[in-house]
């Protein structure tokens, strides 16, 4: 679980808000990652703009290598066991946001509900707008892998990815899917929309590994 689980009255009334925000001590002394500047704005970056989708059919589906695939409704995704948590987000462009409140399930949930497969080593997340990106099982098993549908006490906003949008506080922001729709468990590795077109596969901000 989170490292300090430290709570935070000020972002979430009704619980406990888990304090992720140390996590960059495992690589080094420095928060804010190399070459990257801090905004306390939070900027939106889409490949193509927002997708629209409707509340009653939205569907949340998990595939692949796993023994019960699942295809939630938003209402049943929400009903999950849920955990709100401040971490920080950098994006390979060169800004850092510090403290953002998400709101979602944990990657594990999503695991340990479909029964993954013990050959899985790879995961690859489909979203509304044709969007995909890869990741290592290893690496969504971590304490802040999400899938978050709130952020700052209220729903995730659209352009950032509602309803639901994956975080990933350890890798730079290309690696969380907004919009996301889909999990693809895959025992060989399939590269996702921008590690396709040079953008570094391992994507570790403190590393500066933004290109391939
Ligand atoms: N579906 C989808 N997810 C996406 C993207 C996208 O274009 N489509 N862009 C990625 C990039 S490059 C970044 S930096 C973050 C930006 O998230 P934000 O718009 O909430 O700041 O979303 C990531 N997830
Ligand atoms: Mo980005």
């Amino acid at each position: 679980m989170s490292g300090s689980g430290g709570t935070d009255a000020a972002t979430e009334a009704d619980g406990d808000v888990q304090d992720l925000t140390g996590l960059y001590r495992e690589y080094g002394d420095d928060r804010l990652p190399p070459g990257q500047r801090e905004t306390d704005r939070f900027p939106v970056l889409s490949k193509s703009g927002t997708p629209s989708w409707d509340p009653e059919t939205f569907a949340f589906e998990v595939w692949g290598a796993v023994d019960d695939p699942l295809d939630l409704s938003l209402s049943e995704f929400r009903d999950l066991p849920a955990v709100t948590q401040r971490q920080d987000f950098h994006c390979v462009t060169g800004w850092s946001k510090f403290d953002c409140a998400f709101t979602g399930v944990e990657f594990a949930e999503i695991v340990d509900h479909a029964g993954v497969c013990d050959d899985v080593e790879h995961v690859l997340f489909h979203a509304l707008d044709g969007y995909t990106t890869n990741l290592s099982l290893d690496e969504c098993a971590r304490d802040g892998v999400l899938f978050a549908y709130g952020y700052d006490g209220d729903d995730l906003p659209a352009d950032h990815g509602g309803p639901i949008r994956v975080v990933t506080p350890h890798k730079y922001a290309y690696k969380g899917a907004k919009w996301v729709s889909g999990v693809e468990f895959l025992t060989e590795k399939e590269l996702g929309y921008w590690e396709k077109r040079g953008y570094s596969d391992t994507a570790d901000p403190w590393n500066e590994e933004r290109y391939s």
